[in-house]
């Protein structure tokens, strides 16, 4: 008999972690925080929550330990299993990069041409350095990457990075993009219908908060001889809603507009004569 309750394995702590359980309680999953736990099992939804270390999680899903996980596509791409993308979460945003000494001229991959590497991602580092036609002696190492070229161990680094400051303040420059990562929810290859079945309710409301965080709800209001004009610039998820106010020749419009440019669209609604607008967060969006 397949068992019916999702196993889902996220980092246990990490910069995946806290994001990994705020992405699944904002699906109105609850469960115990995995505070000196290795697991906790969810009160109102059929999953248990396993709380591993991010490099394990693809070897999991793929043996079946776990059904799904949250973990970085740097990660998947790297282990290189046998699992699934069920779809990116859009957070733990980095890029794997190739990075030299700031004085390193270069033009262009075959640069890297017999130069020594220091890398914790050999796997994605020898595929990327493949695909180019270059060969190059690359140093496996696990931490601390960004030293490599200052002690003599390489004379280029492929480690990942975010704001920057890292590879700045070692004195290096990012040269490349080898791999552009967020956070993936991956599974495993066959997984049973009951179990299917629960991971399809789960991505749902994953990407209803995505697309939410994604949009802003907007409300104001208008004189009506302005409403025309108004409504041009509020597209909405159909089209605008409006409502008469109680005072006569005025009307509240309600919309979604997309969150990024939102100060630019209020600020175009108010110079067509909008007043009180109201700028709203979503909580969830169902298409
Ligand atoms: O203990 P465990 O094995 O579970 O965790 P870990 O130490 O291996 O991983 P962790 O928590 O550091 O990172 C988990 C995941 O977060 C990574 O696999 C990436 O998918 C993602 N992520 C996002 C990052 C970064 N941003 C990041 N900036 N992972 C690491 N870094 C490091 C990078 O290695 C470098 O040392 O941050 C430094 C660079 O940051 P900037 O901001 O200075 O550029
Ligand atoms: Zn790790």
């Amino acid at each position: 008999m397949e068992e019916k309750r999702l196993r889902i394995a996220v980092q246990r702590s990490g910069r995946l972690s806290e994001s990994s359980v705020a992405i699944l309680r904002k699906c109105g999953i609850e469960f115990g925080n995995g505070l000196g736990k290795l697991r906790s099992s969810a009160r109102n939804f059929p999953v248990e929550i396993l709380f591993l270390r991010d490099d394990d999680i693809p070897q999991y899903v793929e043996d079946g330990v776990a059904d799904a996980g949250i973990v970085g596509k740097n990660v998947v791409f790297e282990k290189g299993c046998e699992v699934e993308v069920t779809q990116g979460l859009g957070f733990g945003r980095c890029r794997l990069s190739l990075a030299a000494p700031k004085q390193f001229t270069y033009s262009g991959v075959s640069d890297l041409e017999g130069l020594r590497i220091a890398t914790s991602y050999p796997n994605v580092l020898s595929e990327f350095l493949g695909r180019h036609g270059v060969s190059a002696d690359l140093h496996t190492i696990s931490g601390s990457v960004e030293v490599a070229p200052s002690i003599g161990l390489a004379d280029v680094v492929c480690d990942l990075v975010s704001s920057g400051s890292t590879l700045f303040t070692n004195g290096l420059r990012e040269i490349e993009t080898v791999l552009e990562s967020e956070a993936l929810l991956i599974h495993r290859r066959l997984i049973g219908p009951a179990k299917q079945e629960i991971l399809d309710k789960l991505c749902f409301r994953i990407r209803a908060g995505i697309e939410a965080e994604k949009n802003k709800y907007v409300l104001l209001n208008a004189p009506n001889d302005k409403l025309e004009r108004i409504v041009t610039l509020l597209p909405g998820m159909r089209s605008p809603s409006v409502l008469p106010l109680a005072e006569s020749g005025w009307s509240s419009v309600h919309s979604v507009i997309g969150g990024n440019d939102f100060w630019q669209v209020v600020e175009n609604l108010k110079a067509e004569g909008a007043e009180g607008i109201l700028v709203l967060s979503i909580d969830q969006m169902v298409l």
